[in-house]
């Protein structure tokens, strides 16, 4: 909620660093709580960012996309976008973040992929339009199932990365963090991201000297053709996701760094002890 109070500083609809909503203190509904803005990108059967009671306590924010991919030229289908402008992230780094439960999916066959994706820096509310960066996990059906991929969408490119070495399989009820940092170097942007199940940790990075410039962050969530791949006719699909506890933050300082891993070192040691 104070998040939420302090996303109305400066400039209408949008945000700072520093910005942290848990969904709880919004209603239920299909109205997401100020200053997200959600957008359907592509059409659908259902398509829709909604608040919902989490499976324990306060509200979370799922994400429900239903539909027919069919185009094998474009590999679009349906997608939805919830973005919030965080004004002060280009040119200054971001640690953006969320918990992420996979509910229940279903993939029509092997030429469908369904995935998620935290996006960064983006030029437009709409991922599916402009640019921005992607961190995805997972493409159902797709050779990157289970992976952790970072994408350029909409610009040059130069900062996909290859896919995580590791795989954590999708099964419904899974729940993750996932983490999506990017930090500077001169201009130069140096993007990381990582999925931590608790059990699995999976981590991939990408670096692009000639970094993306927008203000939106936030969720996309979609089912697709996947690319290449003969299709005889529409496949249904459909993917239902719940997230909560979404944050983009500053970098912290190196002696921040050094701090958090300081803890997790003696986290680590707790647990070697257990
Ligand atoms: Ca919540």
């Amino acid at each position: 909620m104070m998040a939420g109070l302090l996303g109305v500083g400066s400039q209408a609809g949008a945000a700072v660093l520093g910005f942290s909503e848990n969904f709880d203190s919004a209603a239920q509904g299909t109205t997401l709580p100020s200053p997200f803005v959600e957008v359907v990108g592509a059409a659908g059967t259902g398509a829709d960012y909604s608040i919902v009671a989490g499976p324990t306590s306060g509200n979370v924010l799922q994400g429900l996309v239903s539909g027919s991919a069919t185009s094998t030229s474009t590999g679009q289908g349906a997608n939805i976008s919830a973005a919030v402008p965080i004004t002060d992230a280009p040119g200054n780094g971001f640690v953006v973040s969320t918990n992420f439960r996979l509910d229940s999916f279903s993939a029509g066959g092997s030429a469908s992929t369904l995935n998620f994706a935290l996006a960064a820096l983006g030029t437009s509310t709409n991922f599916s339009t402009g640019s921005n960066y992607r961190l995805f996990y997972t493409q159902f059906g797709g050779g990157n199932t289970g992976k952790l991929t970072i994408g350029e969408i909409g610009a040059t490119g130069t900062a996909v990365s290859g896919a995580s070495t590791g795989t954590l399989t999708p099964v419904a009820g899974l729940e993750v963090t996932l983490t999506f940092t990017g930090t500077y170097s001169g201009v130069t942007l140096t993007l990381s991201g990582t999925l931590n199940s608790g059990a699995t940790t999976l981590t991939v990075g990408a670096v692009d000297a000639t970094p993306l410039t927008g203000t939106n962050f936030g969720y996309r969530t979609a089912l697709n053709a996947q690319l290449g791949t003969a299709q005889t006719g529409p496949i249904p699909s459909t993917l239902d996701v719940r997230y909560d506890n979404f944050s983009v933050s500053a970098v912290p300082e190196p002696a921040s760094i050094a701090g958090l891993a300081i803890g997790a070192m003696a986290m680590l040691g707790r647990r070697r002890r257990a």
